[in-house]
């Protein structure tokens, strides 16, 4: 039996050798050994993502390969995202949250784990997609009377995008209306402050916590 960090290794490794055979493998592995699901994209299939990702920037993988990989890793999600789904255990809802890749951005990989995973933290989620206007956010929030605004963006690139947000929400009086959380590759706490955000979340699970708190505070 393969132990939990040869099994992340293998997850690893199916990302950056983009076989898909491999993942689907071990991502079954993941379910028979009970080990959590969460923890193996955190520990196994974003680390080969990184690998990818430090490769590409240096030029030693190419566009294709980047699919390639991405493709491979929503082939083990679609194993690892029913058991995810299935650990939900809250009846009631928490609170909307409607999320998506801010404008530009085609990246969304990381947002739909989010998102996978604050629907089982017990959030409604409405999932935008990707490559969202800034107006199409706003105008989803109040549609849907959300109280969180979550905006992913992966690139330095369209993290423009995001203080966007803010800015149309100030235009429309709407800001004190919404919480906004942001992450994403290249965010930061200290960009999620420049640009008067709620909260900067590193991980999905983060976003979790975060939206958690924020609301919590909003009942006191
Ligand atoms: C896979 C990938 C692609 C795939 C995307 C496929 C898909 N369906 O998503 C494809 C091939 C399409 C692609 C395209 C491009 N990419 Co690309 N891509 C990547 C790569 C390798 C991995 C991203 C990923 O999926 N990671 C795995 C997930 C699980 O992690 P994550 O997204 O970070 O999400 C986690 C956290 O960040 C967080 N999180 C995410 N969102 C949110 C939101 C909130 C609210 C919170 C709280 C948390 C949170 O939680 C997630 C789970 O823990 C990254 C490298 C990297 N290290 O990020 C480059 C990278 C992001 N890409 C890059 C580039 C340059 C491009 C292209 C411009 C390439 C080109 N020449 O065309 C295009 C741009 C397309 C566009 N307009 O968006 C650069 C960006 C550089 C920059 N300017 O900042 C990177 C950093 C690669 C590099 N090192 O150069 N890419």
């Amino acid at each position: 039996m393969m132990t939990k960090e040869e099994i992340f290794d293998r997850l690893s490794f199916s990302i950056v050798k983009a076989d898909k055979e491999m993942a689907r493998e071990t991502a079954q592995e993941v379910i028979t050994q009970k080990i959590d699901p969460i923890e193996a994209i955190e520990k196994g299939l974003s680390k080969g993502m990184d690998i990818i990702g430090e490769r590409f920037s240096k030029m030693e993988a190419f566009l294709p390969e980047l699919m390639m990989a991405a493709q491979t890793f929503d082939t083990a999600m679609e194993i690892l995202e029913p058991e995810i789904a299935a650990q939900k255990r809250e009846v009631s809802t928490r609170g909307t949250i409607v999320i998506g890749s801010v404008k530009g951005d085609v990246h969304n990989i990381g947002k739909n784990i989010v998102a996978t995973v604050l629907k089982t933290g017990g959030f409604e989620v409405h999932d935008l997609g990707v490559d969202v206007s800034s107006f199409s956010f706003v105008e989803a929030a109040q549609k849907n009377r959300a109280d969180v605004i979550a905006l992913s963006s992966l690139m330095t690139t369209t993290m423009p995008g995001q203080k966007e947000v803010m800015e149309v929400l100030k235009e429309m009086g709407l800001r004190e209306q919404y919480y906004v959380i942001v992450g994403g590759g290249p965010v930061n706490q200290q960009w999620a402050d420049q640009i008067g955000a709620d909260g900067y979340g590193e991980t999905a699970a983060d976003a979790v916590l975060l939206a958690r708190d924020l609301l919590t505070e909003k009942k006191k």
